[in-house]
Formats: structure tokens, sequence, C-alpha cells
């Protein structure tokens, strides 16, 4: 990159958690290719550049260069293994050292950042972004639904003590909101239920501060909930839908890691079962073992993706009995998987990755929420989009598991999730056709990131 023809520089912030870092810096990768005269510093902490520098490939992108910000965690300190902990060490670290890193990067490259890019989560950085004079453009990466209840919060909590305990939670929906009729209180999030905890306050924060973004950036695409996008316009003063990303095609192909394409390609059409629960959890072993013996007695073919060796034990005897059914993986190249013909169904815990990336491949889903968005995601699939089904009694049991194969695998109600989730997948790439919406947005953000310099 020859720093004399550099015009702009996006300084990005990632959130160090569950899969935040990747979709982030895909986004960069994106930019970075369409603007390759633009600087783009990515800001994450150590260990979580380490992970995701491992898996991406920035070959042929000099135009990114990762930081190291500190993660909070005090010296020494052994983790309790509660996810919670670690990111309450990095809330408590923020905004000191993204500011601080941000301080060397400018006085080391000579360059001042004309532009942040950041995780909405980051709320912050609209303060950053307003001291520096310069425009902060907030990433979601998660769907609309969420984004939308997190500025509804006020609201929600103003109307929960309006009911009190008259009414049983289950029973009230969010019918007063827009787009909102078919979520159900027990659906929402702890982080809008109980502001309490400092991750709570970080999103409450966060909803405070999206409508002063100069741009709301969504992986999500126009179409997919339309009264929501609507309304959301209303509040926010610019949102870009940019889904779903393409992925940068890796070098050497991801398959070459572990062979499960090659072993898709053995299978029949639709025959396949693709089981992961995104970066963050493992269901408990009782669950773990009914979806194993589910998958034993219906002798479906199965693709487990499954890196916590700590739970996989407990399955080794499992594995060892169906190594001609199935293959385990640590790690899938996903959104390829999904893709492949020889899958018929995804169990998942709704992550909106995943969402995104099992609509663009046509899957239709088995739906295992555990917190955060997935239960809104869950809603949004059986009951709306009708693309997948929860499992009886909302955990995972050997009966739940075979009665849900069977609904998505072999009854008519499977048939019609496939065509509606065709219809969704059809909305999915008029989006990102040329002048697509997708495409239009993206090359606004483009522009907005171009420009950013002359302000
Ligand atoms: C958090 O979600 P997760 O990171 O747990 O799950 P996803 O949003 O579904 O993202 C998982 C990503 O990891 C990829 C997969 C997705 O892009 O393709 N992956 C893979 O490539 N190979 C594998 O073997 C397994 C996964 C949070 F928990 C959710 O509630 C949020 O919705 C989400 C987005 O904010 O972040």
């Amino acid at each position: 990159l020859g720093e004399n023809k550099v015009r702009a520089h996006v300084v990005a912030f990632a959130f160090p958690f569950g899969s935040h870092p990747t979709p982030l810096l895909h986004l960069v990768q994106r930019l970075a290719a369409a603007a390759p005269d633009v600087r783009f510093s990515y800001f994450n902490t150590t260990n979580s550049n380490q992970k995701v520098f491992s898996k991406a490939n920035l070959h042929g992108y000099d135009n990114i260069k990762p930081y190291n910000v500190s993660d909070g965690a005090p010296e020494g300190h052994v983790s309790s293994g509660n996810p919670m902990e670690a990111i309450e060490f990095f809330i408590k670290a923020t905004p000191d050292n993204f500011r601080r890193r941000l301080e060397h990067v400018v006085k080391e490259t000579g360059m001042k950042a004309t532009c942040l890019l950041t995780d909405a989560f980051l709320w912050f950085s609209v303060d950053m972004a307003a001291e520096l004079g310069i425009p902060w453009l907030a990433f979601w990466t998660a769907g609309p639904t969420p984004i939308s209840l997190h500025m509804y919060t006020d609201v929600i909590h103003r109307k929960l003590e309006q009911i009190g305990n008259s009414q049983n939670q289950d029973q009230i929906t969010l019918d007063f909101l827009p787009g909102m009729s078919a979520i159900h209180v027990t659906d929402l999030p702890q982080e809008i239920l109980n502001l309490d905890r400092p991750f709570s306050r970080l999103l409450h924060n966060m909803s405070r501060a999206l409508p002063r973004a100069a741009a709301v950036i969504l992986n999500s695409f126009h179409g997919i909930d339309s009264v929501v996008e609507v309304d959301l316009k209303t509040k926010l003063r610019k949102i870009l839908t940019v889904g779903p990303s393409p992925l940068p095609s890796p070098s050497p192909p991801r398959d070459y890691e572990n062979g499960c394409i090659s072993w898709l390609n053995n299978h029949r059409a639709a025959a396949v079962v693709y089981i992961s629960f995104g970066t963050m959890l493992t269901p408990p072993p009782p669950e773990l073992a009914a979806l194993a013996e589910a998958l034993e007695e219906k002798q479906i073919p199965y693709l487990w993706s499954f890196s916590d060796d700590s739970k996989r034990n407990s399955l080794d005897e499992f594995f060892d009995r169906t190594k001609t059914l199935g293959q385990v993986v640590k790690w899938t190249p996903q959104s390829e998987v999904l893709l492949h013909p020889s899958i018929g169904v995804f169990v998942t815990h709704c992550g909106w990755n995943s969402v995104v990336e099992t609509i663009t491949g046509g899957v239709p889903m088995i739906c295992r929420p555990f917190f955060g968005d997935q239960m809104l995601n869950r809603r949004r699939v059986e009951d709306v989009w009708r693309i997948g089904v929860g499992v009886g009694g909302g955990v995972l049991t050997k009966s739940g598991v075979m009665n849900a194969l069977d609904v998505v695998l072999v009854r008519e109600e499977g048939k019609k999730m496939r065509e509606n989730i065709g219809r969704l997948r059809e909305c999915a790439s008029m989006a990102v056709a040329e002048n697509g919406s997708s495409t239009e947005n993206f090359k606004s953000l483009v522009s907005l990131i171009v420009t950013s310099c002359h302000q």
C-alpha cells in the first residue's frame, strides 16, 4: 500500500466474543477489496485476533492491518470458565484499551482515523468519533428483530410494569411494537429484561447511542423483516443491510482440513443432518445424548461440528459405533456445508449467522436456542417464516428430535418449509444481485468510507 496514495483510514473495533469478530473482519475484507487505497486498521484482543486470523486468509489484502488491545483480565488470572466473566473484564477495560491503541497507531502511521467502523455493542465509539470529528459506522451482527427490540427497551419495561403480574408471561406478546406481534415476552433476551448486569447496561447504552451513528450496518437483507426494517428507518439515521455477505474465498480450500465436503459428496440429496451450536456453546450432556440416540435409532447420516473437547467424551462411544453413519469434526466450512445438496436439515442454536447461512443454502432448521437473540430467531423461523421447527419443551429429547426429524425430512410440513425457505432465499439472492438492495447499500457504505477523509 503506497502510503501517499492512501486517502482514508478506517479503524475497526471488534467485540472479541463468539462469532462477532469474524463477520466484522469479513466486512472489512469486502470493503478493503472494494476500496484498495483506503487503509483499514482492525483492533481486537490478542487472543481473539489469534483465533480469527488463524482461520482468515488475508493474502492480497495489504491494506488491512491487525492490532491487539488489552482484554482487561488481571495478570495471571485463571478463568472460571464462565464467559460472562471475560466479557465483564473486557467491558471494564473499554474504552481506554481502544483509545490508547488508536493513539499509538495514529502516531506510528502518521494517519489520523477518518472513520470508526465498530461492532455496534461498542457504543462508546459514538463519543470517540464525535471527539475526533469523524463518522461512527455501527455494525450489528445479528438480525433486525433484536436490534429493534433493544431500541424499544424502555418502552418494553414501561409496558411490563403496567401489565404487572396480572397475566401469565407466556401469553404476553409484543403486539404493541411494530412487526413484533409474533414475539412473546418469554422470547426476550435477559439483556433486555434485566438491566442490572454490566453487559445489559452496555446494550442499553448502545440502544441510546445508535441513533447518533452515521449508519448502522446489518448482515441481513431487504424483505426478511420488512415491517421492522421500515420502523428502524424512522429511528436510525441510515440503515444499510448488506447481507448475505459472500465469504472471502479461502485458499487453500478449507475442505483440505478434514474432508467433510468430500464426505458429503457421497450422500444422496437432502439425506444428511448437519449439527452445530455455533461458537459459544455446547448443549448439556443429557441433551447431547438424546440427540445422538435419535440419530442412531433413525440411522440418519450426520455431520456434527463439535469443538468442545471437554464435553466430547460423553459421546465417544456413540461416535465410535456410528463411524460409518456420520462424521464428527471440530470445525466445518459451514456456509459451504449448508450449500451442499446432501444436507437435508440443520440442527442449530439459531445464532444469526447460522440462520442467514441456512437460508442461503435453502436448508430447514431444527431449533434449540439457548440465550440472547436465539429465542427471537427461533420464533421468526418457526412461527413467522415457517422454515423450521422447535423441539417440544424447548430442550433436546430423543422423542422430540425424532419427531422433528420426521417433520422436516419426511412429512408434508417439511416440503412446505423448503418452499418457504426457497422464497426467502430468492429475496436474499435478489438483494445481492447487480442493483439489488444489499449491493446498492454496500456501494453507499464504500462511498461513506471513501469520502470520510473529506469531512
Ligand atoms: C453469537 O453466535 P454464534 O457465534 O454462537 O453463532 P452464529 O451467529 O450462528 O455464528 C457462527 C459462525 O461460525 C461459523 C458459522 C457462522 O458463521 O458458519 N461456523 C463454521 O464456519 N464452522 C463450524 O464448524 C461452526 C460454525 C450469539 F451467540 C448469537 O446469539 C448471535 O446471533 C450471533 C451474532 O451476533 O453471535
